[in-house]
């Protein structure tokens, strides 16, 4: 078929366009040449993902680079507060050790997310310096790898607020998670900027019970739970990701 001059200039316009060629010239270059070019094509759009190679390899890398090009923009599935789970899994117990403890017993009043890496600005929030930005609520359904799920409403701020006031430089490219309980793990700037990324505080209209990951966790609904920290106390923003298996799971969940 040939395409009318319109059609071409379509193209050339519309990123959506763009991104459906380069997806298919993915699926292309691994029909044809064998997935290793494919993810060679993608590390040069900057779409590998940090684990690439690893013991995931080539085929992690291009569900990656596929999956990041499709959904870059999309947001997960939200729900009608008729569907919220009556009985949602929280399998969470509190961090051990004392430190947990007392912060709890003082209601988490000295409770601190502390922001660094590649930030104009580093700090700390506490829970109230945290509330006092717009809350964003989502209706979405948190899905283990281990093949449960449920759906909640979650609350919190967006992500992307924190890391806005803690004015985040230019080349930085990723976000890195720290929890209480030693979890570390980590999301692309896009991911984390994604404006359902929330670091929530609020679970079905309450507090977030410390099951859940109270007083703070992070609620990435387009990744699977694993990604999903609970605990949160440290973000730091930085341009790579170095050595150490953070989680026996890929590094890229998206659903
Ligand atoms: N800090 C921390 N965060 C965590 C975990 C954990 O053990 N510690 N488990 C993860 C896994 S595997 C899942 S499926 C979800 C479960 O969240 P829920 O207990 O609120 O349902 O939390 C994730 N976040
Ligand atoms: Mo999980």
């Amino acid at each position: 078929m040939i395409k009318s001059r319109n059609d071409a200039k379509e193209e050339q316009m519309n990123p959506i366009s763009r991104r459906k060629l380069m997806t298919r010239g993915l699926a292309g270059a691994a029909g044809v040449s064998g997935i290793a070019v494919a993810a060679k094509l993608a590390g040069e759009h900057g779409l590998l993902p940090p684990d690439a190679g690893g013991i995931y390899g080539c085929g992690h890398a291009l569900t990656y680079a596929t999956l990041r090009l499709l959904t870059r923009d999309s947001n997960a599935r939200e729900f009608q507060r008729s569907q919220i789970s009556t009985t949602p899994h929280a399998r969470g117990s509190a961090p051990k050790g004392d430190e947990f403890a007392r912060l709890q017993a003082g209601g988490f009043a000295d409770w601190r997310l502390k922001v660094d890496g590649m930030v104009e600005r580093p700090g700390s929030f506490s829970l109230a310096d945290i509330k006092n930005y717009p809350m964003h609520s989502q209706i979405t359904q948190l899905i283990c790898e281990e093949g449960w799920s449920y759906i909640a409403e979650w609350s919190g701020v967006q992500l992307a607020q924190l890391l806005d006031v803690s004015g985040v430089l230019p080349q930085a490219k990723y976000v890195v998670f720290r929890t209480m309980d030693g979890r570390l793990n980590s999301l692309d700037m896009d991911e984390a900027r994604h404006g359902q990324t929330l670091v929530a505080y609020g679970f079905n209209s309450g507090d977030l019970p410390v099951g859940h990951g109270g007083p703070l966790r992070l609620r990435v609904p387009k990744q699977l739970g694993y990604k999903n920290l609970k605990y949160l106390q440290g973000v730091t923003v930085t341009d790579k990701l170095s050595g150490g298996r953070r989680s026996k799971y890929s590094w890229y969940a998206g659903i």
